[in-house]
C-alpha cells in the first residue's frame, strides 16, 4: 500500500492555524498549543472517525448552521474532511439524541438508539430508540454484495426507522455499543424515555448483540438496576486475556461480565468514591496494554460528581484499580484538577489526554432562558491534564488553556497526525441566532486542534511509505517502511508502536476505545520497521486500527490505518475462552460470586423502591429534575 507523500494532514490544518494562538506566555514544547479548525456548522454532540481523513459529526434534531439537503430541516449529521477542511451535509432522518455507535469487524459502522419523533418542525425527526443506522465511507467501502443489492450506499447514513426484524429489541436512549472479540457488537443499557438520569420506571437493563443469531436476542441485566440511578452510558470494554469477559462500570461499581455464557464473573473490587457515570460523567479508560507484560490492564476513571446538584464541585481524583484482582481490592487515588465530563484520549506513546468539561455541576441541557437561565454545569476546564501512567504515582501535567468553553455534549479524538481534534459544547439546546438575548455558553461550532507538547520534541519524524501487509492476521508480523529527514542518525533501540482504536465518542464514552503497544523491531537505518500485530481479539477486536510508528517518543507525520483481522470462520476461535481468570473458578470465589448476585438483587430492589417513591413522573432531559 503506497501513501500519497503530498498528502499530510498538517499541512492542510495549517491553513487555520493564523486565526487562534495560545495565550501568551506559554510555551508550545512544555504546554502544548491550541489552534483554531473549522467550523463543524452542526453540534457535535456524537463524533467518530470513519475513515483515517473524515470525521462523521452526529447531533440531534435541533437547529444548526447547516440545513440538511432535503431543505425539509436542519442537518444533523455532517462529515469533515481533514484534508480539505469541507464539512457536507450526511442526510440523518431519525433522532439521534444520546445514541450509540460501534465498528463490526469488516469496518461498518453501526449506530443504535436514540430519541423520540418529533412531528412537523424544522426539527422534525423520525423515532431513534430502536433505529439501526449503517454507515461505510466510500474510502473504504465495505457493504456486501447483498448489501449493494439491498440499496446499500457509502458516504450515506442507511437508516432502519421502524423497519420489522431490523431494529433494536428494546429502546435504547443513553445506550453503550462495543466492538466484541468475535467482531460483532455488544449493545447495554440505556432507558426507553428521554430522561434527565435514569430510574426504574424507564430502565433498560438489557443487553443485545448485532448481529444478533438470526433474531435479535436481549437479556437480562441485573447489574443495571443494582447502579441506579447514575449509570446511562455505562462504561464497556472487553477484557484483554479473557475475551469472553467484558468490564463493566456504572456509577460506582464494576463487574466482569461473560458475554458467551450470559453469566456474571466473581470481582472483588469494592465501589470507587462518588458517582461516576451519566449525569455525574467521569472520564473512563484502560491502562494502556503492552505485549511486555502480557496487557495488564488497570480501569482508570477520573472526575465526576458525588452529588447530583449544579453547584456541587466536581470530583478531584482519578481512581485506578486491577479489575482482575482476586482478594477484596480498593481502588488507589491520585489528585487532579477537579472536573465532570473530561474527554480521554490515547496519545500514541502511551500517555492520557484529558480536556474538556467542567469544575462544577452535571451533565445535562440548562433550564429556562435569558437571565433566569440554570446551567447543570459551570467553570468550565479549559486546560488539559497530561496523565502518565508509566509513573508511579502517576504523573498529572496542566496543559495550555484552550480559550473556549466545552462542557456538555463536547467531544475529542487523536488524529493520525499525532494531535487532538476537539469539538462541541451544547449546554443549551438549539443554535443561538439572536445574539442579543444569546446565554453567556452556546452552541460551540468553532472546532480546535491541540498539539500535545511531545510534538514538539527536536526528535526526527518519520514518515511512512509503505506496509507490506495491511490487512494482516492476529499474530503476523507486518513490515512497515520508512522515509527520514536527510541525515538522521538513528539508534534501533529506540523504536515503539502502537495500535489505536478511537472508537465512538460521546458524553465522555470513548465507546470501544483502545491503546495497545507492539513489539516492534528495525532495521539499522531504521527504513524498515517489522511490527507484531496483537496475539489475539481479546487484546483488540478486529477492525480498522491506526498504527503509529514511534522512535524515541516521537510519532511518524502519519498513522497509517491496519484492518486487523480473524482468519478463521469462526471468530470465537480468535480468542481464548472459557476460563475464569485464576482463582476466579474456585469454590470461594464461586460463593464470592454468589454473594454479590445476591447483594446485586438487593440493592436493586432498595433502588426500585426508593426510585419509585422520588420519581413521578418521566422527565425530558430539558425538563425539571425531581431532586
Ligand atoms: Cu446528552
Amino acid at each position: 500500500m503506497k501513501i500519497d507523500p503530498f498528502f499530510s494532514l498538517g499541512v492542510a490544518l495549517s491553513f487555520c492555524r493564523p486565526a487562534f494562538s495560545a495565550p501568551s506566555g506559554q510555551s508550545p514544547a512544555t504546554l502544548g498549543r491550541w489552534d483554531l479548525g473549522w467550523n463543524t456548522e452542526i453540534a457535535a454532540m456524537h463524533m467518530v472517525m470513519v475513515s483515517p481523513t473524515e470525521i462523521l459529526f452526529i447531533d440531534k434534531a435541533e437547529k444548526n448552521l447547516l440545513w440538511d439537503d432535503t431543505g425539509k430541516h436542519y442537518a444533523r449529521s455532517g462529515r469533515y474532511d481533514l484534508t480539505t477542511g469541507n464539512v457536507s451535509e450526511v442526510t440523518l432522518n431519525s433522532n439521534t439524541f444520546c445514541s450509540a455507535g460501534a465498528f463490526l469487524a469488516d469496518g461498518t459502522l453501526i449506530e443504535t438508539g436514540g430519541g423520540k419523533s418529533i412531528n412537523g418542525s424544522t426539527e422534525g425527526a423520525g423515532g431513534g430508540f430502536q433505529t439501526i443506522r449503517m454507515y461505510n465511507s466510500c474510502k473504504n467501502p465495505q457493504f456486501s454484495t447483498e448489501e449493494q443489492e439491498a440499496g446499500f450506499k457509502c458516504d450515506t447514513w442507511n437508516e432502519f426507522i421502524s423497519e420489522p426484524g431490523f431494529q433494536l429489541q428494546n429502546m435504547r436512549w443513553y445506550n453503550t455499543m462495543t466492538s466484541l472479540p468475535d467482531g460483532r457488537i455488544f449493545i447495554l443499557g440505556g432507558a426507553n424515555d428521554s430522561v434527565a438520569f435514569n430510574a426504574p420506571k424507564v430502565n433498560q437493563p438489557s443487553y443485545e448483540f448485532y448481529p444478533g443469531n438470526n433474531t435479535f436476542s436481549s437479556a437480562p441485566f441485573p447489574f443495571l438496576e443494582a447502579t441506579l440511578p447514575y449509570n446511562l452510558y455505562p462504561f464497556v470494554s472487553p477484557m484483554p486475556g479473557y475475551g469472553h469477559l467484558l468490564l463493566v462500570f456504572a456509577n460506582t461499581q464494576m463487574m466482569l461480565w461473560d458475554w458467551v455464557n450470559g453469566r456474571q464473573a466473581p470481582s472483588f473490587v469494592n465501589p470507587i468514591k462518588g458517582s461516576r457515570s451519566y449525569p455525574t460523567t467521569a472520564g473512563i479508560i484502560l491502562s494502556p496494554l503492552d505485549y511486555a507484560n502480557n496487557y495488564q490492564v488497570q480501569l482508570l476513571i477520573c472526575g465526576g460528581n458525588a452529588m447530583y446538584s449544579p453547584t456541587s464541585p466536581a470530583i478531584g481524583n482519578c481512581g485506578y484499580v486491577n479489575p482482575l484482582s482476586t482478594k477484596k481490592t480498593d481502588w488507589t487515588y491520585f489528585n487532579i484538577k477537579p472536573v465532570v465530563m473530561p474527554d480521554m484520549t490515547y496519545l500514541p506513546d502511551g500517555t492520557i489526554v484529558m480536556l474538556n468539561g467542567a469544575s462544577i455541576g452535571y451533565a445535562g441541557y440548562a433550564r429556562g432562558q435569558g437571565k433566569t437561565i440554570q446551567w447543570r454545569a459551570d467553570n468550565p476546564v479549559q486546560t488539559p491534564q497530561l496523565i502518565d501512567l508509566s509513573k508511579t504515582p502517576p504523573k498529572v501535567t496542566v496543559l495550555a488553556d484552550s480559550g473556549i468553553p466545552r462542557m456538555y455534549h463536547s467531544v475529542s479524538t487523536l488524529l493520525p497526525n499525532g494531535t487532538i481534534f476537539v469539538a462541541g459544547s451544547n449546554p443549551i439546546q438549539n443554535w443561538c441566532e439572536d445574539k442579543s438575548i444569546c446565554p453567556k455558553y452556546q452552541t460551540e461550532y468553532r472546532s480546535q486542534i491541540f498539539t500535545p507538547p511531545y510534538l514538539f520534541a527536536q526528535t526526527p519524524r518519520s514518515k511512512i511509505v509503505s506496509v507490506d501487509n495491511p490487512k494482516p492476521n492476529y499474530g503476523n508480523t507486518i513490515v512497515v517502511t520508512l522515509a527520514w529527514p536527510k541525515g538522521t542518525k538513528i539508534n534501533t533501540s529506540l523504536f515503539t508502536a502502537s495500535m489505536i482504536h478511537n472508537g465512538f465518542v460521546t458524553h465522555s464514552n470513548h465507546m470501544s476505545q483502545r491503546y495497545v503497544k507492539l513489539r516492534v523491531t528495525a532495521n539499522s537505518d531504521g527504513t524498515k520497521v517489522s511490527v507484531q500485530m496483537p496475539p489475539g481479539s481479546d487484546v483488540i477486536s478486529p477492525g480498522n486500527h491506526l498504527l503509529f510508528i514511534l522512535y524515541n517518543g516521537m510519532p511518524c507525520q502519519l498513522a497509517t490505518e491496519i484492518s486487523l483481522t480473524c482468519p478463521r470462520r469462526n471468530r470465537s476461535t480468535c480468542f481464548k475462552q472459557g476460563q475464569w481468570p485464576p482463582n476466579m473458578g474456585s469454590k470461594q470465589a464461586q460463593q464470592v460470586l454468589a454473594q454479590q448476585v445476591n447483594d446485586l438483587q438487593q440493592q436493586a430492589q432498595v433502588h426500585v423502591q426508593t426510585l419509585a417513591k422520588v420519581v413521578t413522573s418521566i422527565h425530558e432531559d430539558m425538563g425539571v429534575s425531581p431532586i
